[in-house]
């Protein structure tokens, strides 16, 4: 089926109860067993039947075998990150979300877990900064600042055929949703969100999601998902399927309203630089209209007139609410450097402070572009 199809059907016929088109929030934290050990559902933090259906409805959405659920983008990636060990080494994108680079260096290195960053789109840097002993490659494409675009099928062929065992490739999917790439068909192993974001889409719900193919990975995700226990409650599940069913049209409007703002902040005289992989001055624009069918509603540009300027500008929006977090039907206004990316200050990551980042929201265009309008003014 289709992918519109999906999203509104995949993991989610009809409740066996009492037929409930919508599947319901099964808010109950165990479950009567006719017999000991004779059940589906035994007790909610393994499995629950909201979980269920979400974690089955990514997977489809993804094109991949298997999905699993956790309560937030970070307890993905760190369920993730769990299957290292010791002595391994992780090649990430030189530009994450704050909280990615801060659970590398601060969380994994701890416990012998080592990571370096890189330029995903230099194929030759990738290929010479990986290890012998690099067993994941971390990919955020577009990329949360700076919207860079890294090939996710180069960069798969280049590690078959690299020596030494082959890295899992991570791909950090959040900002371009299924909806606009899948990377699993591009070569990557596993596939993590923040459902917070575009999933969600209502700014109303926290939560992460993981896809993969590989059954012995994924037993063992599922495994770590139970047992460390960083699970989504059922109303969070519910509202990240309810999100889904639209996903679609949101990311259509999405990407339109966000293509014309890029396109008239690049004309605005106080604007430096407009950073937008929709835009064909983006460095890697042609890269992005292979990869992803639509460009997504994130913006960053740096404005001339230094952090003062962004700050003011920031604080200035009426109908973007000046907050952290993004994918939301409203718009939203920060400055990564004092907000998002505080974690990275004084790294070989850190963001300008004259950034500016923008979620576009699916409100009317000229609406949005008005209110920059007069907040540049
Ligand atoms: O916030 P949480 O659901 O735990 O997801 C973390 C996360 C993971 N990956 C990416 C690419 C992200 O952007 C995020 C969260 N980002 C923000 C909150 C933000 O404003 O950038």
């Amino acid at each position: 089926m289709y992918f519109e199809t999906l999203a509104i059907h995949a993991g989610q016929p009809p409740d066996p109860a009492y037929g409930a088109v919508m599947t319901p929030i099964y808010q109950t934290s165990t479950y009567a067993q006719k017999k000991m050990g004779e059940a589906i559902y035994d007790y909610a933090r393994t499995a629950n039947p909201t979980r269920t259906a979400l974690q089955e409805c990514i997977a489809a959405l993804e094109g991949g075998r298997h999905g699993l659920a956790f309560a937030s983008g970070m307890a993905a990636i760190d369920c993730v990150l769990r299957l290292l060990r010791p002595g391994d080494h992780v090649l990430a994108s030189n530009d994450v979300y704050g909280g990615t680079y801060r659970i590398f260096k601060r969380v994994y290195e701890v416990y012998g877990v080592s990571s370096s960053f890189v330029e995903m789109s230099d194929l030759d840097a990738v290929r010479a900064a990986l290890r012998p002993n690099t067993r994941m490659v971390w990919i955020e494409t577009p990329t949360n600042p700076l919207l860079k675009v890294a090939d996710i099928a180069a960069i798969a062929d280049l590690l078959a055929v690299a020596d030494g065992i082959r890295p899992l490739l991570v791909v950090d999917n959040t900002f371009a949703s299924p909806y606009l790439q899948r990377p699993l068909a591009l070569g990557a192993d596993i596939v993590v969100h923040s459902a917070t974001k575009y999933l969600g889409g209502h700014s109303d719900v926290v939560n992460g999601l993981i896809v993969l193919n590989d059954d012995e990975a994924h037993a063992r995700l599922k495994f770590l998902q139970n047992a460390v226990g960083a699970v989504p409650g059922p109303l969070d599940c519910f509202l990240v399927l309810r999100g889904i069913k639209t996903l679609p049209v949101r990311m259509e409007r999405h990407s339109a309203n966000a293509l014309k703002i890029a396109a008239w902040l690049e004309s605005h005289p106080r604007v430096e630089r407009v950073l937008y992989p929709g835009l064909p001055s983006h460095p890697q624009h042609e890269i992005a209209r292979r990869q992803m069918c639509a460009f997504g509603g994130m913006i960053s540009f740096i404005v001339k007139g230094g952090p003062e300027e962004a700050r003011r500008i920031a604080e200035r929006t009426g109908v973007f609410a000046l907050a952290e977090s993004l994918g939301g039907v409203e718009s939203l206004i920060e400055v990564p450097a004092a907000m998002t990316h505080m974690s990275v200050a004084n790294s070989p990551l850190q963001v300008s402070p004259s950034l500016i980042r923008l979620s576009v929201g699916i409100e009317h265009v000229d609406d949005l572009i008005a209110d920059l309008a007069q907040a540049m003014a």
